[in-house]
């Protein structure tokens, strides 16, 4: 992926997308990564940012300098550094890692700031000790080290401590599951929460994880409390730095591309501001840069951002055969049971490429060319494009969840959203457009209200892959 601008020269003004200001100021999450040989820093990483097994295991086991950049090619959002764990309070590693989190906390620049530490650490068996003394001794003096970088405490392997107490109660003859739960939650609460704040206070914020397939929620919930503890403490560009890099909760995504949207582009939609001498194609070609930057999606060959992607966008905008009455839907729902029907005919008949029908020749559709009016026809084609794209995004994010996007996922997603909702949606947009000139916030609030509307929550997406099934991410073919 390009850092470099995306800007739309026509005369002396100029498109700047709002998601490229932001990348220039913080174009990665920074993570410090502190934990000792095996505690699983490099599983969580993968799975939370959805990077290549093998570019973990390049990044070997055992051999964690604090110093190196790690970035990864399949997300270049995010950068690492990785610390062994501190086994005495004197050591090297110790010394090494408060040297160089001061030296980062020096630099002026935002993007060289550390914007988070994970501290990881392995939960105990019964009786065991949570805290090496030097982990103790970094706890105690974590303010004075990180100053205001906030730091989690990521308790590993949730699964094996699972397993090992269910194993435990299973051989011991009164059996409860209610009672279980509250054996794991209080057994949780002794070994691990009350030594943790007895070394750093009640106000530490925590985590139990589990790279388990299974426990894709615990691995969510790190994320979402980093990214609330560095918009608090740290900048909310390196928090929109932070749902852009991860990969994990479908929910920051959505509210990253509104926060992004509402900076300028839709808030400006009703009141002509910015988008005036400009083409209708330009206007949206920005507009789907920011939104296509937010989803990062491991795209290497770039077909997110084609000229063929923005023209199947298009196609429909203008479509004029829409039901009368909307109905109501379930969009995640509906949408997967559509994708699920494309992918069985795909399956089962000759292994024809997909085709979403698209008047060959036929470039942009003409009122692409036209240059931006404040009506209401216009107001409605960028409501659409904006919303539509949105939707794909959330069934790429179903569909290829560590990538790399083909040619021939992005037409099942687009086939799918034609199939399952779009005429609602467009409907929706219609009668909204159709009423007197709209104000700017008037219109923004519909936008959000429309894609809030049709959003899939994170506790939806494991089950909704799990009835899509297995996807080819492999194949591929031309548009
Ligand atoms: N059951 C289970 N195993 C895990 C989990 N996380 C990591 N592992 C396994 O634990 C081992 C070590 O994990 P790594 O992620 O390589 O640990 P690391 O902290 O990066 O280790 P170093 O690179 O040596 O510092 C691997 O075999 C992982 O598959 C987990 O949540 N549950
Ligand atoms: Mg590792």
């Amino acid at each position: 992926m390009t850092e470099g601008k995306m800007t739309v020269v026509i005369g002396v003004s100029q498109l700047q997308s709002t998601s490229s200001d932001i990348l220039s100021i913080c174009p990665r999450f920074r993570l410090l990564v502190i934990g000792k040989s095996g505690v699983g820093k490099s599983s969580l990483i993968q799975h939370a940012f959805k990077i290549d097994e093998v570019h973990v295991s390049e990044h070997r086991r055992g051999e964690a300098d604090i110093e190196r950049e790690f970035i990864a090619p399949e997300n270049e959002r995010f950068v690492l550094h990785d610390s062994q764990g501190f086994e005495a309070g004197d050591g090297e590693i110790f010394t090494t890692a408060k040297k160089f989190i001061s030296c980062r906390r020096e630099m002026p620049e935002l993007r060289d700031k550390i914007h988070a530490v994970w501290l990881c650490l392995s939960i105990p068996h019964a009786n065991g000790r949570l805290l090496e003394s030097g982990v103790e001794e970094f706890l105690k003096l974590r303010k004075e080290i990180l100053g205001n970088i906030p730091i989690i405490a990521v308790f590993t392997k949730h699964d094996v401590f699972v397993d090992e107490l269910e194993l435990a109660a299973a051989e011991s003859a009164e059996y409860e599951p209610a009672v279980l739960d509250k054996f794991k939650v209080d057994t949780l609460d002794k070994l691990c929460i009350q030594p943790l704040q007895d070394a750093a206070g009640s106000d530490i914020p925590h985590a139990t994880v589990s790279t388990n397939e299974e426990y894709e929620s615990t691995i969510r919930q790190l994320v979402d409390l980093t990214t609330t503890n560095v918009e608090k403490f740290v900048a909310s560009e390196a928090a929109l730095a932070m749902m852009i890099a991860q990969r994990v909760d479908i929910g920051l995504k959505v509210k990253a591309s509104i926060a992004i949207g509402e900076k300028r582009y839709w808030r400006g939609l009703a009141s002509s501001m910015n988008f005036t001498g400009f083409t209708m194609l330009d206007c949206l070609s920005v507009i789907h840069k920011d939104i296509i930057d937010v989803w990062n999606f491991n795209d290497p060959l770039c077909h997110l951002v084609s000229d063929r992607f923005k023209e199947l966008m298009l196609k429909d905008i203008d479509k004029v055969d829409l039901p009368h009455t909307a109905q109501a839907f379930e969009f995640g729902l509906s949408v997967v049971a559509t994708i699920a029907s494309i992918l069985t005919s795909l399956a089962s008949g000759p292994l024809l490429p997909i085709v979403v029908p698209l008047a060959t020749g036929v470039v942009v559709v003409k009122w692409a060319y036209d240059t931006y009016q404040r009506t209401n026809v216009v107001l409605r084609r960028i409501m659409t494009y904006i919303v539509d794209l949105t939707c794909i995004m959330q069934i790429l994010f179903l569909l290829v969840p560590t990538g790399p996007v083909s040619r021939h996922i992005i037409k099942i997603a687009i086939e799918g959203y034609g199939k399952a909702c779009k005429d609602n949606i467009h409907l929706a947009i219609q009668s909204h457009c159709m009423s007197v000139t709209r104000r700017g916030d008037d219109v923004l609030d519909k936008i959000v209200e429309l894609i809030e509307g049709h959003s899939i929550k994170p506790e939806e997406v494991h089950d909704l892959r799990m009835q899509i099934g297995p996807v080819d991410s492999k194949a591929d073919e031309e548009w």
